[in-house]
């Protein structure tokens, strides 16, 4: 086995050489890591300059905002930005407005979860019903389900009351409506056979507007539960899977996984329930970890945060193309440069990117740094 100079200094800071997988890790699984991790180190080696298309700063936050994270369009124009502040939680999650050149406040005040004393919301997304929807990550705080969807009331484009819709979620974090159906994944919904689980649920707007708070099942296949995935474990150790998620122009939905970088169709019948779900082929080289995701439903082509290569990929989701929209070294994030893009969203042909700077072992961004930082990348 080669020991790389950066698992040497993991090895002198832990005291241990931790195994990049787990018991429950098959050799195929194995083997599959292996790869992603000789792809990667090669490309880290490799990106000692900057390729692609130059991302523009659009706003920068104070150390009081450190973890920029979901975003979501409003129907009037309007984009939400959460901010969990997961690198540096002293202060407080917050949700702002993102203006032409910066942002102003939104929700100051979110709810904590009762036992965590936190809140922590990851992506959001305008209901059907005019409300505002976010996830929580509550897993930093507590690994015993703790997270949660939340909606927040809407009036007049105001934001009102924010109520627990549903809870015992492990680690929620991408949110999408389509139509009145609302995905949302679970990036750590382990099984009892299975501690690299993670899943999609599915939820319909008639049930979310009963009273009430739906309680999920942990550790079953609950209900609500659309689709569960496994995560090759790479040296990261990262085994977090489901992360963002969007549907293309058929109505497929697709998710990527943070801990090994796959892409995961999964294909609906017409009430939004399961069909299928299959690992879509890309091209060219492996993306290691796929964060967040949008997709545009006019070309079928996914913008991919590949957070660990501090990149934004674009993916042809009929044809398997891959290309690197953007890509840059480690950066603290000045003038825009991409600082481990965590979400992206589309506005036009204006491809805004949360720069979320909170890094696992071994991604190109090395440390949480000022500025914290959003970026936008023009497309053609
Ligand atoms: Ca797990
Ligand atoms: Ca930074
Ligand atoms: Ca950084």
């Amino acid at each position: 086995m080669k020991i790389s100079p950066s698992i040497w200094a993991a090895v002198l800071t832990s005291g241990t050489l931790l195994s990049s997988c787990g018991p429950q890790q098959s050799a195929k699984k194995n083997a599959d890591a292996k790869a992603t991790d000789q792809t990667a180190d090669a490309i880290k080696k490799a990106d000692t300059a900057r390729i692609g298309a130059t991302p523009r700063l659009l706003a920068t936050f104070p150390d009081s905002l450190n973890t920029p994270d979901g975003l979501a369009l409003a129907p009037d124009g309007r984009v939400f930005l959460s901010i969990p502040n997961l690198a540096d939680n002293q202060y407080p999650a917050r949700i702002v407005e993102l203006t032409a050149n910066g942002y102003q406040p939104f929700i100051n005040n979110l709810p904590v979860e009762p036992t965590t004393k936190k809140a922590a919301p990851m992506d959001l997304a305008l209901g059907p019903d005019g409300n505002l929807y976010y996830a929580e990550n509550q897993y930093e705080n507590s690994k015993d389900f703790k997270s949660r969807l939340m909606r927040v009331r809407m009036t007049g484009g105001k934001p009102g009351a924010i109520e627990t819709v549903v809870d015992k979620f492990a680690l929620a974090n991408g949110v999408v409506w389509k139509g009145n159906d609302l995905y949302v994944t679970d990036s750590q919904w382990d099984m009892p056979s299975d501690d690299k689980g993670s899943a999609i649920m599915h939820f319909t707007l008639a049930e979310l507007s009963k009273p009430g708070t739906i309680h999920l099942v942990p550790k079953t296949k609950d209900p609500h539960v659309l689709a569960q995935f496994t995560t090759a474990v790479n040296e990261t150790e990262v085994d977090n899977g489901a992360d963002g998620i969007d549907y293309d122009s058929q109505g497929n939905l697709y998710t990527g996984s943070y801990g090994d970088g796959k892409l995961y169709r999964v294909k609906l019948k017409p009430d939004g329930t399961y069909a299928s779900q299959e690992v879509v082929t890309v091209q060219g080289a492996k993306i290691p970890c796929i964060d967040g995701l949008v997709i545009d439903r006019k070309t079928d082509k996914a913008y991919v945060c590949s957070s660990r290569l501090n990149a934004i990929d674009v993916v042809g989701l009929k044809s398997g193309a891959h290309t690197v929209l953007s890509r840059n070294g480690d950066t603290d994030g000045a003038n825009g440069l991409l600082d481990q893009p965590a979400e992206v969203l589309l506005k036009g042909k204006q491809l805004i990117i949360s720069n979320y700077d909170d890094p696992s072992k071994h991604f190109v961004n090395k440390k949480s740094d000022a500025p914290h930082t959003e970026s936008v990348i023009d497309l053609k």
